[in-house]
């Protein structure tokens, strides 16, 4: 960690003589630390994938979107009941930065929009379907739904509704790995309209002070609910917004898998290394409205074709994998693949049982986990 410069003015003292021109980063400007990470990141911008990674994060990719896809079939079938938010668009973050987890001991907590955060951790599509048709074999026993997955299993806490309370419950989550000494740390997602919670920088402070293990990633794609981030926030960077706690930001573009890997490499290597939390702001962009039932009006087709057609991030993959020596043919045989996975996922939770009635009364409170 960087150290107050010995030559900063201070109120009452007299200032020093002139100063040696500083030079661009240095270790002596106490603002360093806030600047170390995102300078780390320009100086290599995107993360070196062998091959078989590369393909790899192109599979989890393409997963969550033809997962999500026949979610909204789904919901538009009747089969999937109440609120249900698609991560179209979105899913080059979960997989760049939940690639770089180590599973054994980080935990990760998310809001409501929440079905790619849970297969990037390799959780079963079969359990996630199920959970969004009700059914006794969803992760959450059919009890959640779309907006309330959760499995210790696999340390992935939710799931939640309440926008910005998962930050809170991540510094939560962050203290017991601190606590618990286990190495582990939190990765707390949430969106540019949670960002504007007030809890969100109770969490901050606390957790820049006790110098917890957590990344606070904003997934910043645009809009909350109808409410373009211009109208709705005073500072739209929202990876300057620890700046006030001294936590250092990033900014990433969310829509390249590369680079948010990279960013998941330098920030998880300086929380790991006991210096505290990063801030972490991932700039994307969702397809779809804010649920099933938003028909988007307050943004035009163009802009959504244009993101579809000049920055999309499968697409993107996709073009490395070409010039890797993947072909049209390789590429289709792996979306055909993934379409059938899927297509059981789907079979797998239409034809499952809804809980038992009495299963009503379990699971109401948690005694242990
Ligand atoms: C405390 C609280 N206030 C308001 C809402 C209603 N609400 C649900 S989602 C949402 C927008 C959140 O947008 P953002 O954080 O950008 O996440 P995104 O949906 O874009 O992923 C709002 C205001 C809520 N669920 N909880
Ligand atoms: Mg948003």
């Amino acid at each position: 960690m960087a150290k107050a410069s010995k030559t900063s003015t201070t109120k009452g003292k007299a200032a020093p003589a002139r100063a040696k021109a500083k030079p661009a980063v240095s270790n002596e400007d106490p603002n360093f630390a806030l600047r170390s990470l995102q300078d780390a990141l320009d100086k290599k911008k995107r993360y070196t994938a062998s091959e078989e990674q590369l393909l790899h994060f192109y599979k989890q990719m393409l997963l969550i979107r033809r997962f999500e896809e026949k979610a909204g079939q789904l919901y538009g079938l009747g089969l999937i009941g109440g609120f249900c938010h698609l991560y179209i668009g979105q899913e080059a973050v979960a997989i760049g930065l939940q690639s770089a987890l180590d599973s054994d001991v980080d935990s990760v907590i998310t809001g409501y929009r929440d079905h790619g955060h849970m297969l990037a951790y390799g959780i079963d599509p079969n359990v996630i379907m199920a959970e969004l048709t009700g059914r006794a074999a969803g992760i959450s026993q059919g009890k959640g739904g779309s907006m309330h997955m959760f499995s210790t299993e696999h340390k992935f806490y939710g799931g939640h509704g309440i926008v910005g309370a998962q930050v809170s419950l991540g510094g939560g989550l962050a203290f017991a790995h601190q606590y618990n000494e286990d190495g582990g740390l939190c990765l707390a997602y949430f969106g540019d309209g949670a960002a504007n919670q007030g809890q969100v920088y109770e969490t901050m402070n606390m957790a820049a002070l006790w110098k917890l293990p957590i990344v606070f990633v904003v997934e910043n794609n645009q809009y909350a609910m109808g409410t373009a981030v211009s109208r709705s926030s005073a500072e739209t960077e929202f990876y300057r917004r620890g700046t006030a706690f001294r936590i250092p930001g990033m900014k990433v573009n969310g829509m390249d898998v590369l680079e948010v890997r990279q960013a998941a490499e330098i920030a998880f290597k300086y929380v790991r290394e006991g210096n505290g939390p990063v801030l972490m702001e991932c700039n994307t962009y969702r397809y779809r409205g804010h649920s099933m039932s938003d028909p988007a009006k307050y943004r035009t087709r163009e802009e959504v074709q244009g993101q579809r057609e000049k920055n999309d991030p499968i697409e993107r993959l996709k073009k490395e994998l070409g010039s890797a020596g993947y072909d049209e043919d390789k590429l289709k045989e792996i979306d055909k693949g993934i379409r059938a996975t899927v297509a059981d996922a789907a079979d797998f939770a239409e034809s499952s049982p809804e809980p038992e009635p009495g299963e009503l009364y379990t699971d109401v409170l948690v005694e242990e986990y």
